[in-house]
């Protein structure tokens, strides 16, 4: 291992910010604790006063105690108010978080120990470093290969934890170029200190050569053909390879649907949910095909499962073809 790892260290009480989400965060963390702040010496300040006003022996007036409702609504509904509206702006800066827009960029990350492992649905992969664009939505969806890991990018303030056979994700628009710490942030091991890598965020121009430099740069030997295929050709080739399109076509007789235009949409499951057809679901179409059957469809599902034999690259390289089944597949189709 070497320690390319650490970039930009020495040490600082505030992380980096880097990214539009992390600006946000960092709003809501300095109003709590400058609510905090405030309320502590006000408090203390309070306490201290009267505890030196009313102390033993003072001649203070004692008598009386003061009671004014009105007094008591007015600090109990503005301390009400200010939860909630710290509470109400802390749920839309959240919401805003797991929310990626539909036109984001998707990169599939697999975490494993110890590393991770980047695909871009372009071609390139990477180990422990990750490529991305500046001023650009990126998706990153997550699955782990062993055990429980967690992906963290301090500089972005976010963490997502990254399960095995589930598709957990995130998405960040980082705002300047440079290099950022990757973390695992889930103990996931002997060498667990040392999953660790480099986020490194470029101008929208320089990554696209970067893309098209490292088409032809292999970072690992491929080890097949199907897979230069499929890297080559849309990923056309892992459908065509596990007979998906026996089933899912078009024409009089089909055995399943066509998954045109299915990605992106929501879906009416038979028990009664309505789930949107994002990389998760599709995800479980294929590894579980009985945990989500679509309504209209025969429950138990004729569709095998392909838990098993579909690995992690091949998944995900079925996952964008079916995106690039689809209406809104948002230019993020496999051949850019
Ligand atoms: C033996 C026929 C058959 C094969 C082979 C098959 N499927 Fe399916 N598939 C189905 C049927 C039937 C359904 C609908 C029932 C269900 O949701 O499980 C389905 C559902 C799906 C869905 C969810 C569609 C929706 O509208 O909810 C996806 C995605 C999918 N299949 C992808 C694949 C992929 C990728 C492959 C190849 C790895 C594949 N299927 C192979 C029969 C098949
Ligand atoms: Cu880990």
């Amino acid at each position: 291992m070497t320690s390319r790892g650490a970039v930009n260290s020495g040490f600082s009480l505030w992380p980096e910010t880097a990214s539009v989400g992390a600006e946000q965060v960092d709003l809501v963390y300095l109003a709590l604790l400058g609510l905090t702040l405030f309320f502590v010496i006000l408090l203390g300040a309070l306490a201290l006063g009267f505890g030196v006003k009313y102390r033993v022996g003072r001649a203070a007036h004692r008598r009386e105690v003061v009671h004014k409702t009105h007094l008591e609504v007015v600090w109990i509904t503005a301390a009400a108010l200010i939860t909630l509206a710290v509470c109400l702006w802390g749920t839309y800066v959240y919401v805003d978080a797991v929310t990626p827009p539909p036109d984001a960029r998707n990169i599939y990350v697999v975490g494993k120990q110890w590393m991770w492992k980047v695909s871009h649905p372009q071609g390139p992969r990477e180990i422990n470093e990750l490529h991305v664009p500046a001023g650009v939505p990126v998706k990153i969806n997550l699955t782990s290969q062993d055990v429980i890991h967690s992906f963290y990018i301090p500089a972005f303030r976010l963490k997502r934890d990254v399960l095995p056979q589930t598709y957990t994700s995130l998405w960040f628009n980082a705002t300047r170029p440079g290099e950022y710490h990757l973390f695992c942030a889930e103990y996931c091991g002997a060498e667990h200190a040392r999953m660790r890598g480099r986020v490194i965020v470029m101008e929208p121009a320089e990554f696209q050569r970067w893309l098209s430099d490292s088409k032809d740069l292999e970072p690992e030997p491929i080890p097949n053909a199907e897979l230069a295929e499929a890297r080559s050709d849309g990923h056309a080739e892992v459908f065509a390879r596990y007979a998906c399109g026996d089933c899912h076509k078009s024409g009089p007789t089909p055995e399943g649907p066509t998954l045109v235009g299915l990605f992106g949409q929501p879906v009416r499951l038979r028990d009664g949910r309505t789930v949107v057809a994002d990389e998760e679901y599709i995800r479980q179409s294929i590894m579980e095909p009985n945990a989500a059957v679509a309504l209209g469809q025969a429950a138990p599902s004729t569709m095998p499962t392909y838990a098993g034999q579909v690995d992690d690259e091949h998944l995900w390289q079925l996952i964008e073809f079916v995106k690039s089944l689809g209406a809104d597949a948002g230019g993020i189709g496999p051949t850019p």
